[in-house]
């Protein structure tokens, strides 16, 4: 998949702010942060997004979830943190490669969009 953006970021083509990895996940930080922690948490393997995520090992659904609070734990956020996963034209998902929006480091809104 190298025309997909988010493997040439995890192939190191393309810079990046790594903040994590495992044999499951590659996260790093957004370039347009909507929070003052905003981390993209993406599979190793290539599926599209959520949809496509039953292609994956359970091993690496599991990885990936057990990862998120990992790394939010690493980053400071004691007090809560919010994750989003746009899928598909409706949620406006740009990067057709399964990620992870980890948001905090202040209050989130009460509703989700
Ligand atoms: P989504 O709209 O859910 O598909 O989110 C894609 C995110 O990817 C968006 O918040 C911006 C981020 N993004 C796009 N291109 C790059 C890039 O080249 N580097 C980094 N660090 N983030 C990117």
């Amino acid at each position: 998949m190298n025309d997909c953006l988010f493997c040439r970021i995890m192939a190191g083509e393309i810079p990046s702010t790594k903040v994590y990895e495992d044999d499951f996940c590659y996260a790093f930080r957004d370039i347009n942060p909507q929070a003052p922690v905003h981390v993209l948490v993406i599979s190793k393997q290539h599926v599209g997004n959520l949809t496509e995520a039953a292609a994956l090992p359970d091993a690496a659904l599991a990885g990936i979830l057990r990862a998120i609070p990992e790394i939010a734990a690493r980053e400071g956020l004691g007090n809560g943190y919010r994750v989003v996963s746009n899928c598909g034209p409706d949620a406006c998902q740009s990067v057709q490669h399964l990620h992870f929006h980890l948001l905090g480091g202040r209050p989130m809104a009460d509703q989700m969009a």
